[in-house]
């Protein structure tokens, strides 16, 4: 017996060492040089969106980035399209240190780090400059500075670096949303954030939070009538193929994080930080051009494909949610927005 239990107890060691083994990437230094003294490290990245979509593209500049910087020391490999979860299990991937990078909007952060919620406020921001002189201005440092630290001060896993542009987010749906009276009765599909699904609420229609890479068969089922989100999603995702109408109605503009784990974090060194942070930087700004690039492409497809695209007046969807913002823009929130709205009258000549 006592044989057998020590075969057994060897077995799972083995085991136990092969998948420590195995267990490469996240947060991980794999392994050293003959000499122990230069690491080399394989990261992973993972986010939701497909390879065609200009924050995938990004997210690729900043891997070629940080293997140039680090003198090929550390290399990057994506999983892009869910493949290693929703939005939400890719930062709880980050948490639990079995991920080293994602790619998430701000939304499902907000769940984390209450702050964030700012950027899930409708009409919070007047146009895309607006939006930018806030994310590159002292603010947007600020809030994402904050991304360290859950509500009650413990460490959130999570370590934000830089924003990457997302546009603004619209209606869309087979049937034409001109008013918010077209929302009501509608069941549209939002991120799970609390303040997306008041903002359906107060228009009248019942929010289906769900994650991204469910929605397309969730529209073509007819489960959803509808969903939100801009342009290169739209089509990059083929919700063009079952969603023909498109209305620009830019209720909310929630950027998307690129984030790091905390774990990874404390593993590097103060000089693999500083090519961390400079490849992130460095491929905010390469995203911000990709972005205009495949928004206008995404328009020619819309327009290829028998898309109806609407500009309506702004004013009745403003008004329809601004109970939104009186509801959840409280305490530090509500000082961000105000703080927020100057930025864009220090804009106004
Ligand atoms: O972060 O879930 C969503 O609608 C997001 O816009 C998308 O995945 C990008």
């Amino acid at each position: 017996m006592k044989h057998s239990n020590l075969i057994v107890g060897i077995l799972i060691g083995l085991v136990v060492a092969g998948g420590l083994f195995a267990w490469r990437g996240a947060a991980g230094q794999n392994a050293s040089d003959a000499t122990g003294a230069t690491p080399r490290r394989e990261l992973q990245i993972a986010h939701a969106l497909p390879t065609g979509h200009p924050v995938h593209q990004g997210i690729e500049a900043f891997a070629k980035r940080l293997e140039a910087l680090s003198g090929g020391r550390i290399t990057c490999t994506i999983f892009p399209s869910g493949q290693r979860g929703s939005e939400t299990e890719c930062l709880e991937k980050l948490q639990t240190g079995s991920l080293d990078f994602t790619k998430t909007s701000t939304a499902p952060v907000s769940n984390f780090v209450p702050v964030f919620s700012v950027f899930s406020l409708p009409y919070l921001f007047n146009d895309a400059e607006h939006y930018w002189d806030v994310l590159e201005g002292e603010i947007g440092r600020e809030i994402l500075d904050r991304s360290t630290s859950l509500a009650n001060g413990q460490p959130s896993g999570m370590v934000a670096l830089c924003y990457m542009d997302a546009g603004s987010r619209n209606f869309y749906s087979n049937a034409p949303i001109l008013t918010p009276a077209d929302v009501a009765g509608k069941t549209i599909r939002t991120m799970r954030d609390p303040i997306a699904i008041a903002m359906i609420g107060a228009m009248g229609g019942k929010a289906e939070p769900m994650p991204f890479g469910e929605l397309y068969s969730a529209l073509q089922q007819g489960n959803v009538d509808g969903a939100e989100n801009n342009p290169p999603s739209f089509v990059e995702s083929r919700h063009v193929e079952v969603c023909k109408q498109f209305t620009f109605d830019h209720h909310t503009r929630n950027p998307d994080l690129f984030i790091a784990s905390q774990a990874l974090w404390e593993k590097l060194s103060d000089q693999e930080k500083e090519w961390v942070r400079t490849a992130a930087s460095e491929a905010s700004r390469v995203q911000r051009k990709l972005w205009k690039d495949g928004t206008r492409q995404a328009l020619k497809t819309m327009r290829e494909e028998g898309v109806t695209i609407h500009e309506p007046d702004l004013k009745p969807f403003q008004e329809a949610t601004a109970p939104v913002i009186e509801e959840f823009a409280t305490g530090e929130v509500a000082e961000l927005v105000e703080r927020i709205r100057n930025v864009a009258e220090e804009d106004t000549p």
